[in-house]
């Protein structure tokens, strides 16, 4: 077994161990049984827990992203029942692994839906899941907030879908400009991309646009793969021999942490910019010391000063012992939302008198009504169409230790 292959099996066999445990912490929060289809959560005496679905990559590759979607998600559980919870009943997360693909997905939303009677779904974790599973809580008129969907498109899927994940046109010019801006003499750029990925192939599209319209460079080369590639010999080896000043990958944490790691470990000495695929610490455990230097751009900082995104930040870092990430901020902000509007709904006419059905359309309509919701994010809303509005975006760039056992995104003063 090659070295690459060895560390391969260990990066997924560390993956799984936490999904255990994540797995039997969900089963410690199973499904609300007492909510039938036409009774409201807390319609009873005994004033049970609103669920709210969590439907998130716990397995595969996928959760180097789904774990710290798992974590802001608890934290927003706990913050939203310290603070009355929706006007005194609390909310409790029903979580349920989507693993890594489009069927994982669609079981998962289909057993929150049907099931677990949820008010509404936060996930799943990719855009290539969320075109796959969305259109079935649209039907079925469940809201969808995706704490993680960037592909063009993903509001668009339906009435009931909205986003707390700004799209790659908004996010992912940042990262080549502060690229350029670390070293103004690059000309030619190289960009790479997973072809068999939604959200990989909506983000290349813009950075490839941003690269010859906008910056006016040379692309030089664009190199294609799979996510579930482990081998980047070819593509590594065309991107060294293109000579670029800039490589730029559009893939998700596995895939593009292997290619950086090939690509480095045979010589390439340019700039890197990653895509939002890149934009997680368990990124660098796969490819290490050789990580640093990367540039991604971020939707999401710890620093953020508002009262809401210092609760989470101290509560994610008592908990989980790091800063948080893009993806827990997003995940969190997600839980967030759905939380507010579940209390403004409630304000209107008590949750209690009305059908699962009836709260899961307001809450719908309250999301889209332009309701301004302070969020680790910033102070964010959605248009009629559910596309987040959000003003600050930032660029980080990695910086590890030399031995490449840790690391950080050290945030960029644009
Ligand atoms: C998408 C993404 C991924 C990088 C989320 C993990 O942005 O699939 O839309």
């Amino acid at each position: 077994m090659s070295k690459q292959r060895s560390f391969v099996v260990n990066l997924m066999v560390a993956v799984s161990a936490s999904a255990l445990i994540l797995a039997a912490c969900s089963s410690a929060t199973t499904p609300n049984a007492a909510v039938s289809p036409t009774t409201a959560p807390g319609a009873d005496a005994k004033g049970d827990a609103i669920p709210i679905g969590i439907g998130v990559a716990q397995t595969s590759n996928v959760a180097l992203f789904g774990q710290d979607q798992v974590a802001g998600a608890k934290i927003a559980e706990k913050w939203i029942n310290d603070n009355g919870g929706i006007n005194g009943t609390p909310i409790k997360l029903v979580l349920q692994d989507t693993a890594g693909d489009e069927n994982g997905a669609i079981n998962a939303f289909q057993s929150l839906i049907n099931q677990s009677k949820v008010v509404a779904i936060v996930g799943p974790t990719l855009s290539q899941q969320a075109f796959a599973a969305d259109p079935i809580a649209d039907k079925a008129k469940v809201p969808v907030v995706a704490p993680s969907n960037t592909a063009k498109g993903i509001p668009q899927i339906g009435p009931y879908i909205q986003r707390v994940s700004a799209p790659v046109n908004a996010v992912a010019p940042n990262a080549l400009k502060a690229a350029l801006k670390a070293n103004p003499d690059i000309k030619k750029v190289a960009v790479a991309y997973a072809q068999n990925d939604a959200f990989s192939k909506s983000e290349t599209v813009v950075f490839q646009s941003v690269v010859t319209s906008e910056l006016k460079l040379e692309l030089v080369t664009v190199q294609t793969f799979q996510t579930t590639d482990t081998d980047f010999t070819t593509q590594a080896t065309n991107l060294l021999n293109a000579k670029v000043d800039l490589v730029v990958i559009s893939g998700l944490a596995a895939d593009s942490g292997n290619l950086v790691k090939q690509l480095r470990d045979l010589g390439y000495k340019g700039l890197i910019v990653g895509g939002n695929g890149l934009n997680t610490p368990n990124l660098f455990t796969v490819c290490k010391a050789q990580c640093d230097g990367i540039f991604v751009a971020q939707a999401y900082s710890a620093d953020t000063d508002n009262p809401v995104n210092k609760a989470f930040r101290d509560a994610y870092m008592a908990d989980q012992k790091k800063t948080p990430s893009q993806f827990a901020g997003q995940t969190f902000t997600g839980v967030q939302v759905i939380a507010e509007a579940l209390r403004a709904v409630d304000k209107k006419s008590k949750l209690s008198g009305m059908t699962l059905e009836q709260i899961r359309t307001e809450l719908n309509s309250t999301l889209k009504s332009g309701m301004k919701f302070t969020t680790p994010l910033g102070v964010i809303s959605f248009d009629n169409q559910g596309e987040i509005l959000q003003t600050q975006f930032y660029v980080a760039q990695v910086k590890m230790d030399a031995d490449g056992k840790a690391g950080k995104f050290v945030f960029l003063n644009n």
